[in-house]
């Protein structure tokens, strides 16, 4: 079986670029994961995920043990085979989840209890808990279960967050054992304090993982203050190891974490904005249902090579979006899968090439001219 190792293969300034092997097929970074939370990215089949150059999904603790459970899916084989995707998927713990969607949530040392958002039923989640339901899925790459406070938050309260998050870290790994082939990443936590940030990337290194996430930013804080704190949260982490940023982002937040020195992200919002009709160009956000584009002709970005631009022009995405036909949704998301991986594809292009500096320059200039 094909051990979990991380490569990398160029690096210019902070950026890097290389790529992780795992038993399921190789991720290359700066690596986007589209998410797909039911067992499903919406709107999209894995094939055509997988066109778009996706190498890795995004999958969700949380909304799979309420449905249609791990158990089921543990019976019917795994989740790759349920979901019928091969490739590589990670599993997010389920704390994170429950603490934004959970009714009657209870926070104790042992873990978190709450309420089902789907039918009110009582569930429990502890790092023991969430690590059993992610090898019943089969996740390629499962995260420790932790606690993520809202921002802003005091200080005492991120800080106490933080070193149980910590001490989950430390019974998320002692119950994940030893599973060849299968990798487990800790997730930093610490608000926007950087010596709490230094203290959990300590306790992390000291645990030990196969990668290590920035967990609790892009929670409302802006992205001058993530950015600030990448600036140092980033090089807490160990150089050789992969760094996931959790949950970004827009474009430009992804570019500009990707200066910072991440390796993976993850963001609903190229599917999710895809369906509300906003799609992202290399000339910033376009809003489908916008009238300007009822008689125009010109695909969404012509120099895109996905099936929404190369077969369809705007007035017909204009259109099937008005009229709430699916294949709307189908196509927006495409298009913003695929420019989404395009974006990482660039990235990693101009880091190998010792130009990345240049290309963040183009990616801000286009966005500058805005849509034309
Ligand atoms: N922890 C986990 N999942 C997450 C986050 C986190 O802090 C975030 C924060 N942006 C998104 N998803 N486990
Ligand atoms: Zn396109």
């Amino acid at each position: 079986m094909t051990k979990f190792s991380f490569t990398r293969t160029a690096q210019d300034g902070r950026a890097r670029t290389g790529v992780i092997e795992t038993a399921r097929g190789a991720i290359r970074t700066p690596a986007f994961m589209p998410v797909g939370t039911a067992a499903t990215v919406k709107a999209m089949l894995p094939g055509s995920v997988r066109e778009t150059g996706a190498d890795i999904l995004l999958g969700n603790t949380y909304h799979l043990m309420l449905r249609p459970t791990a158990e089921r899916i543990e019976r019917l084989g795994g989740l790759h085979k349920f979901m019928n995707w091969e490739r590589p998927v990670l599993t997010d713990s389920g704390g994170f989840q429950v603490m934004s969607l959970a009714a009657l949530r209870k926070l104790t040392e042992k873990g978190v209890t709450f309420k089902s958002h789907i039918d009110g039923s009582k569930h429990e989640i502890t790092p023991e808990r969430s690590m059993e339901i992610q090898r019943m899925l089969g996740s390629d790459i499962v995260m420790c279960f932790d606690e993520c406070p809202a921002l802003p938050a005091s200080r005492a309260r991120i800080s106490e967050s933080m070193q149980l998050s910590m001490r989950w870290a430390a019974r998320s790994k002692e119950a994940f054992g030893d599973r060849p082939g299968h990798a487990l990443f800790g997730i930093q936590q610490g608000g926007l304090e950087e010596d709490l940030r230094a203290e959990s990337a300590a306790a992390l290194r000291e645990i030990g993982f196969d990668g290590y996430a920035v967990g609790g930013l892009a929670v409302g804080e802006g992205q001058e203050a993530m950015f600030g704190c990448l600036d140092f949260a980033a090089g807490q982490l160990p150089e050789d190891r992969p760094r996931y940023l959790m949950g970004v982002g827009k474009p430009d937040d992804i570019v500009g974490t990707v200066a910072r020195g991440i390796d993976m992200m993850d963001c609903v919002l190229p599917s999710r904005s895809g369906r509300t009709g906003q799609a992202f160009t290399r000339r910033g956000v376009l809003n489908i249902k916008n009238a300007r584009h009822a008689d125009d002709p010109r695909p969404l970005d012509e120099r895109c090579g996905c099936p929404a631009c190369r077969q369809y022009s705007r007035a017909y995405l204009h259109h099937v979006f008005r009229s709430q036909e699916i294949i709307a949704s189908m196509l927006m998301t495409w298009h913003n899968l695929h420019y989404y991986q395009d974006l990482m594809a660039g990235m990693r292009d101009a880091i190998s090439a010792n130009r990345f500096a240049a290309f963040e320059a183009d990616f801000h200039a286009a966005r500058a001219e805005g849509d034309i």
